[in-house]
């Protein structure tokens, strides 16, 4: 690739994404922004499919906003038996007065699920200037964020399986 040439989010190598076959991935989506994180959520599930994870072993759910994302997840890996979870959100600058309060929010409590548990939580929040930027990451000119969120928890379990 050029020097300079931003990197579309959802370029990846293919022959590098692991299976899917056999692991149970949690998604959870954030409500604030939907019309953006829906399009992050079907980009997961479909690349998820794509690779071979089941339909039944995708656990997609809600909550209320970015903020809530940390403790969504942790009631999937806690009561469900996922294999990861994905944390997809949007937080937008110019349309939040208290958003470096949400996104460092959102960043440490994925961060300590991380370390606390020993699964992958994978972080895909949108944190853009404005609409525009996240519009260009959830299925325009810099790809689809939720695409790359799905090939990350996919390799990451798969590390992980490689591993043990
Ligand atoms: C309150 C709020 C604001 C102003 N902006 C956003 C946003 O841009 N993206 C987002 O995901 N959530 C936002 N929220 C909601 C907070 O994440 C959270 O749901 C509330 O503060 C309640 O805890």
């Amino acid at each position: 690739m050029p020097s300079g040439k931003k990197k579309n989010l959802s370029e990846y190598d293919v022959a590098a994404v692991p299976s899917g076959k056999g692991m149970k991935i949690g998604i959870v989506v954030s409500e604030w922004n939907n019309t953006i994180t829906d399009v992050l959520a079907e980009g997961a599930v479909e690349t998820l499919r794509k690779y071979g994870v089941r339909e039944e072993d995708i656990l997609v759910e809600h909550v209320p906003g970015s903020f809530e994302l940390t403790l969504g997840a942790r009631w999937m890996a806690e009561y469900s038996d996922v294999d990861g979870v994905i944390c997809l959100g949007c937080v937008i600058q110019g349309e939040t007065p208290h958003f470096t309060y949400i996104c460092q929010g959102v960043t440490q409590g994925i961060t300590q699920l991380n370390i606390k548990y020993n699964i992958p939580f994978i972080f895909g929040v949108l944190t853009t200037s404005n609409m525009q930027q996240a519009l260009d990451r959830a299925g325009g000119k810099h790809g689809n964020k939720g695409v790359e969120a799905a090939v990350t928890v996919l390799k990451m379990i798969g590390l992980k399986r490689s591993l043990i």
